[in-house]
């Protein structure tokens, strides 16, 4: 995100994109996206404006993060829940929040998400996410195609990503209900997976009982279940469970749908349905701020040499870090 541009977006083409989305219009929400996700200022600002004014239209859908190994399954059970869910009459969006490869600077999750048999599904959004970018980033802009999709009259949002880095932590912070589908056997580190996403779900799913894992998979779902019950529920009462589930022969779909339902009811009836999305709402504000501080701080100009000093001096030990960090921060209100 860069400082916004002088330039304000046109109203009527503001006006006209926001009509075409509460109607539902597919190729009006893909273009608005694509804006929202455009490197150019224009094209953002333009996304941005007409995000602005939709989201005061947004937060009615079930918003659901699913997360697990590479490999675990994600995509086939997405497809699997989403195709359920059209086929109960429900409109449902699916994000990918793809942290792009490090290594190779390409998309993990490729084309594994185009999940054809729901894409075909009028009743059915689906977005891969934008490869590149940072995952910061990718993941603000997830966030935001999330409240354009609700906007859009979406009933339920499903966030697919992979396990293995910051993402997780990051859409966990954006939906309702957090799920991690987990392989057959193995504690998490065997996964992949940290302990402490484990301990953000609100439902483990043993994906892949069938066939000759199918036992392997309920122990797998026991021993879980076991390590859940003793953590204490959440401050609504909401105790984690443990599901087992067959993404790819679509079995045990409807008993997890049921669990999110039912978490559901839980949180609206004790108030914390609203309670948490504002939270959620404001540590995104604060996210959002202090990043862009950071970045303010850091491009300042003649900054990258004076922080390149004081890390040095801090490394060294001529100087405390708390020095260090208070030489850097005069310097920059100073150039303020
Ligand atoms: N036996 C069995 N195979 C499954 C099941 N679910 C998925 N698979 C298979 O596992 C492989 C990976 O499935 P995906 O849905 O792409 O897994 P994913 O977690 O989305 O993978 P990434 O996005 O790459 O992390 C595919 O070959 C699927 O057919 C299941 O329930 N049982
Ligand atoms: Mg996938």
């Amino acid at each position: 995100m860069s400082a916004p541009s002088p330039q304000k977006p046109k109203a009527d083409e503001v006006e006209a994109a926001v009509r075409a989305i509460r109607a539902g219009d597919r190729r009006a929400i893909a273009r608005t996206i694509t804006r929202i996700e455009s490197t150019r200022d224009a094209d953002r600002d333009l996304g941005q404006a007409i995000l602005d004014a939709l989201v005061a239209d947004s937060g009615r859908a079930i918003r659901v993060g699913i997360t697990g190994p590479p490999g675990v399954g994600k995509s086939t059970f997405v497809e699997a829940l989403g195709l359920m869910l059209v086929e109960q009459g429900k409109r449902v969006a699916v994000l990918a929040v793809d942290p792009s490869s490090p290594v190779t600077g390409g998309s993990i999750l490729g084309d594994k998400t185009r999940m054809e048999r729901l894409a075909v599904r009028p009743e059915a959004f689906i977005r891969p996410s934008p490869s590149g970018g940072s995952l910061g980033g990718v993941a603000h802009r997830t966030r935001e195609v999330m409240l354009l999709c609700e906007a859009a009259g979406f009933d339920v949002v499903l966030i697919e990503t992979v396990g293995i880095g910051q993402s997780e932590v990051a859409v966990a912070s954006m939906v309702d209900f957090f799920l991690v589908l987990l392989l057959p056997a193995g504690g998490d580190e065997l996964q992949g997976i940290k302990k402490g996403v484990v301990e953000l779900a609100d439902a483990l799913v043993v994906n892949k009982a069938d066939g000759p894992t199918a036992a392997i998979a309920d122990r797998t779902r026991q021993d879980y279940a076991g390590a859940l019950s003793l953590l204490r529920p959440g401050s609504f009462g909401w105790q984690p469970r443990a599901l087992v589930a067959s993404a790819l022969e679509s079995r045990g779909i409807a008993e997890v749908w049921a669990a999110i339902l039912e978490h559901r009811a839980l949180l609206e009836r004790s108030g914390q349905l609203l309670a948490r999305r504002r939270e959620q709402a404001r540590a995104w504000l604060w996210k959002l701020v202090d990043e862009g501080l950071a970045r303010a701080f850091r491009e300042r100009p003649g900054m990258a040499e004076a922080i390149a000093r004081e890390e040095a001096a801090v490394a060294d030990q001529s100087r405390t870090p708390t020095a260090a960090a208070r030489a850097l921060l005069v310097r920059f209100f100073e150039g303020a």
